[in-house]
């Protein structure tokens, strides 16, 4: 079986890109796909699910992958509350295993999920990406949490990890955090993962955590998937087949001495989601994301493919964010998940793909 090419979709009256559009893009099998009107902790129902997989059924896609279920801060911190909330976790990845799910992708970044300065920075060509300004991501959180804030409610979309309910107590959230050094955020996620290990190895879900995104800490809050050494320590921690990564080459290479090729090659069997995207960096830190083309960014994007070919992955694969095209700006488009980019870094990704096949005979 190949690698699986698959497309990260926000949902019906969430997405502007519709499904029609998707099945344009050649070889795609699977949607990635959530209920992104859930709040961390929240059991996702039957119904619910049912009603997505009718959606994804008429278009002949897959519904293997979830990214993300997201998990409740109190699990993260290691409040008392958080056996209820792994409990519900288990209801859910038992839900999703009765519809084929196979992949839970998931974060377990304090209180922020990925962090950019600007949305739509200009590359160059005229087209947009997200950028990371390394000195507007340092002390005041609240300046760049009021950013993304701003515009999600201008152009009345939410992203995931940064849901307003929870946005509108940062402060207490800070609090909350406090104490939760590396090691105790390390400990915590052994925790959750050793509840829930036997109920992934009974539905045969494999847990694929996500990359920290950008691979520091920020705002003082520890990071810990941020480099080799981490992942094996990660890996390690919990030795189980269904504990997995979802190895984000964008998020790792946003440090460029991570050599995201040499870490596929190291643990391609514990690799469950691969998320190909590519950034170029600049000498006083800060970072862009780029188009998929190898030269176009500081990734090593061809040998990352290689890796993934060599080791014979079976996995699935995304393209991750891609820059703004032929008119998609703020407004039209979810940042860094336009349609026409990531259609083009598919079509890069199988080209490299089917040649490598071609090569090896
Ligand atoms: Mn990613």
């Amino acid at each position: 079986m190949p690698m699986q090419m698959t497309f990260r979709w926000y949902g019906e009256g969430n997405d502007k890109i519709s499904l029609q559009d998707i099945k344009q893009i050649p070889g795609v099998s699977g949607i990635v796909w959530a209920l992104h009107d859930k709040m961390p902790g929240e059991i996702w129902h039957e119904d619910e699910i049912a009603k997505v997989k009718a959606q994804l059924d008429e278009y002949g896609f897959n519904m293997d992958v979830v990214e993300s279920v997201n998990v409740h801060d109190d699990i993260k911190i290691g409040l008392p509350t958080r056996d209820l909330y792994i409990e519900n976790y288990c209801k859910t990845i038992k839900n999703l295993a009765k519809f084929g799910v196979k992949v839970i992708c998931y974060n377990f970044m304090p209180i922020f999920d990925w962090t950019r300065s600007d949305l739509f920075h200009p590359v160059g060509d005229g087209s947009t990406a997200l950028f990371y300004q390394k000195n507007m991501i340092q002390d005041d959180y609240n300046e760049m949490a009021q950013y993304i804030l701003d515009f999600t409610e201008k152009y009345n979309m939410t992203f995931p990890g940064w849901e307003p309910e929870r946005m509108a107590k940062l402060d207490q959230l800070f609090k909350l955090y406090e104490g939760v050094d590396h090691e105790k955020l390390w400990a915590n996620l052994k925790y959750f993962l050793e509840k829930i290990m036997p109920t992934c190895e009974e539905t045969g879900i494999k847990m694929a955590i996500h990359m920290d995104d950008p691979p520091w800490d920020i705002f003082g809050l520890p990071r810990l998937l941020i480099d080799e050494k981490s992942i094996d320590r990660f890996l390690k921690m919990v030795d189980h087949p269904c504990n997995c990564l979802t190895l984000c080459s964008g998020s790792l290479n946003a440090n460029p001495e991570n050599n995201v090729a040499d870490i596929v090659r190291k643990h391609c069997n514990r690799i469950a989601f691969a998320h190909i995207r590519n950034v170029k960096h600049f000498e006083n830190g800060d970072f862009s994301e780029a188009s998929h083309r190898d030269a176009d960014g500081d990734t090593r994007i061809l040998d990352i493919l290689k890796a993934y070919h060599d080791c014979g992955y079976e996995g699935y694969i995304r393209p991750d964010h891609g820059r703004h095209l032929w008119g998609e700006k703020a407004g039209t488009v979810r940042p860094g998940y336009g349609l026409y980019d990531r259609a083009l870094g598919i079509m890069y990704m199988l080209g490299v793909w089917d040649m490598l096949d071609k090569l090896k005979g």
